[in-house]
């Protein structure tokens, strides 16, 4: 048995109505193919590109161990300079990442390469975030803090995107006062006998390559593995669905310092009765207990 996965549909050009209405409005994912092929980025961003302009910046990195309370929410695992990053990225597989990157801070000149997609959604233009990792690595299943609408744009080869929509979270093991499933669900070959309510999850799956843009609605679900060491760059738009801008302000200002402040208290303790909890809690849900 597989997951349930249907394929992200794929458009090669859209007009601003058509996004607003089939994708929008409905939050529905979708791949627009040919979006950015005007960009400066589309021809000049790969790793080499990004070595000569950032090679000399110490980047924060993550790599594929479980969350431990050793470490704050989303604390970095180690650093080390792009260029020797970039290195070890071409030397063939490794695990590690960079996450929620804000590379234009430090190198502002990378912003002269692209413009911001006029689509009838307002992007915040201080937010866009880079991503970057090696063949084979995988970013846990999780959501965004801020429940945006997202648009990710892919650089240097091609990665495996899986998603959900928020409809499905029930199924999907969720660990509380976190914005991720259970880390141990191998979301490439799942064990359903492990993880039974997994069978009832519908989502979708695409693989993205260079030069792509893939739409995530708010709150969607995602998982990435990439296929080949490559980079991505998102931009957001904030929240529009009714309970969803409270819910990430909740997200940012509470969920978030709670749970440091408990990992701080009750140390790995913590961690394992939540880990515990979303497989009790989902089981059960489900009726599988
Ligand atoms: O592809 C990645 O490395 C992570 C992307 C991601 O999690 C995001 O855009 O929120």
């Amino acid at each position: 048995m597989k997951l349930d996965l249907e394929q992200i549909p794929r458009i090669q050009h859209i007009t601003k109505a058509q996004f607003l209405k089939e994708y929008v409005e409905p939050q529905k994912p979708v791949i627009i193919e040919r979006l950015i092929e005007d960009w400066q980025a589309y021809k000049k961003w790969d790793l080499d590109y990004v070595d000569k302009v950032a090679g000399h910046k110490t980047i924060p990195l993550y790599d594929d161990r479980p969350v431990s309370s050793d470490r704050k929410f989303n604390e970095a695992h180690t650093r080390m300079k792009m260029s020797e990053y970039i290195q070890l990225l071409k030397k063939g597989p490794t695990n590690y990442r960079i996450f929620l990157y804000n590379l234009f801070k430090e190198s502002p000149e990378l912003q002269n390469d692209f413009t911001y997609p006029d689509l009838g959604v307002k992007f915040m233009k201080k937010m866009p975030m880079l991503f970057f990792g090696g063949m084979g690595s995988k970013v846990v299943m999780h959501y965004d803090i801020d429940l945006a609408n997202i648009l990710h744009f892919h650089f240097n080869g091609e990665k495996q995107c899986i998603l959900f929509p928020p409809s499905e979270s029930k199924y999907l093991y969720k660990i509380p006062h976190a914005l991720m499933a259970h880390e141990s669900i191998d979301f490439g070959n799942p064990d359903f006998d492990k993880w039974p309510a997994l069978k009832h999850a519908k989502g979708y799956i695409a693989n993205l390559k260079h030069g792509e843009t893939l739409y995530m609605p708010e709150g969607f679900w995602h998982q990435m593995t990439y296929i080949t060491p490559g980079f991505s760059m998102s931009i957001r738009s904030v929240a529009k669905k009714k309970l969803n801008f409270p819910k990430a302000l909740y997200n940012v200002f509470v969920m978030r310092h709670t749970d440091n402040l408990l990992r701080k208290m009750m140390g790995q303790k913590w961690i394992d009765y939540k880990n515990n909890w979303a497989i009790i809690r989902t089981n059960k849900k489900n009726g599988f207990v």
